[in-house]
């Protein structure tokens, strides 16, 4: 079994209900829900919109391998209705998107798929859903815990 942490956001139509379909869903096709955070709204970040994001974040129990998560998650996404992805760091507004954090201690780097998320730490909306429900998981590449690389990220944002 493996311990996975996925990153939810919606910012189209009814986004508390879109979260609630994409956890249902994530129970039936992922795993076992171990805990979800509160849901968070925040402002687009790394695009313009006038459709503020709902955010969460979820801990899931597994015996799928990170790429048949991914799989899984797309095909969630799908499912719920989401049209384009995001390609080459140009976003548009979505009704939900799914995203592979953590999985295990797993270091992966493959043209599919990269854990943990590269731009997570640097994302307030991944990382205060995130801190909420795993705040003493290490990060498999800086080797600190989640809350401590948070609350420095914050430190030197203030600066
Ligand atoms: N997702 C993005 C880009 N920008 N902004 C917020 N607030 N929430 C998101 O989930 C989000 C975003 C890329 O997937
Ligand atoms: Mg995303
Ligand atoms: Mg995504």
């Amino acid at each position: 079994m493996a311990i996975v942490y996925l990153g939810l956001g919606t910012n189209l139509g009814d986004k508390a209900a879109n979260l609630h379909a994409a956890v249902h869903l994530i129970s039936g096709k992922i795993g076992k829900v171990i805990s979800l955070s509160s849901f968070y709204a925040t402002a687009p970040w790394g695009f313009e919109s006038e459709n503020s994001f709902l955010n969460a974040a979820i801990c899931v129990e597994t015996s799928l391998s990170p790429l048949e998560v991914l799989h899984r998650t797309q095909e969630i996404e799908r499912t719920l209705g989401r049209t384009h992805k995001s390609t080459g760091g140009i976003y548009h507004d979505r009704i939900i998107d799914i995203d592979l954090l953590l999985y295990n201690k797993e270091i992966i780097q493959t043209p599919e798929l990269t854990i943990p998320h590269p731009l997570m730490l640097q994302r307030d909306f991944v990382m205060n859903p995130l801190v909420e429900i795993a705040p003493d998981v290490v990060h498999p590449v800086f080797g600190k815990k989640l809350s401590a690389l948070f609350f420095k990220e914050k430190k030197e944002d203030s600066k």
